[in-house]
């Protein structure tokens, strides 16, 4: 299990350790009041191939989470609530992830991370 500010992510079936380091940024944009947008960048894992947002510790700040191929992980973002977002923690899980979710998947109130794999799998991540 590990604890990301407040928020406590593990994995169902087996220890999933954070995996340190990233390769491979995302770009968040911001809508500002004037129509254009700023753009930022933070790392991830290698190869994101898909992103969702949803407020994975409930403190009411948008978090991010992205499916990296190549690193088989997934890398959480926790937000602040302003558009910049904390340090990636990565979360091992099937082999080249190519599509995230977010729901809460056994009902206890947080929200959960699924990956489609290219392995013919899903992977399912419990926060806990
Ligand atoms: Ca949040
Ligand atoms: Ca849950």
């Amino acid at each position: 299990m590990t604890t990301v500010n407040g928020a406590r992510i593990s994995g169902t079936s087996s220890s999933i350790p954070p995996v340190v380091g990233g390769t491979t940024d995302i770009r968040i944009i911001v809508l500002m009041p004037t129509s254009s947008f700023v753009g930022q960048t933070f790392p991830v894992g290698s190869r994101p191939q898909s992103v969702a947002v949803a407020d994975l510790n409930a403190d009411g700040a948008p978090d991010i989470v992205t499916a990296n191929y190549f690193s088989h992980d997934v890398s959480v973002l926790l937000g602040n609530g302003n558009g910049a977002f904390h340090d990636q923690q990565r979360f091992a899980v099937g082999s080249r992830p190519f599509s995230v979710a977010v729901a809460d998947l056994n009902a206890d109130g947080a929200l959960d991370i699924v990956t489609a794999d290219l392995s013919d799998d899903v992977s399912v991540l419990l926060q806990q």
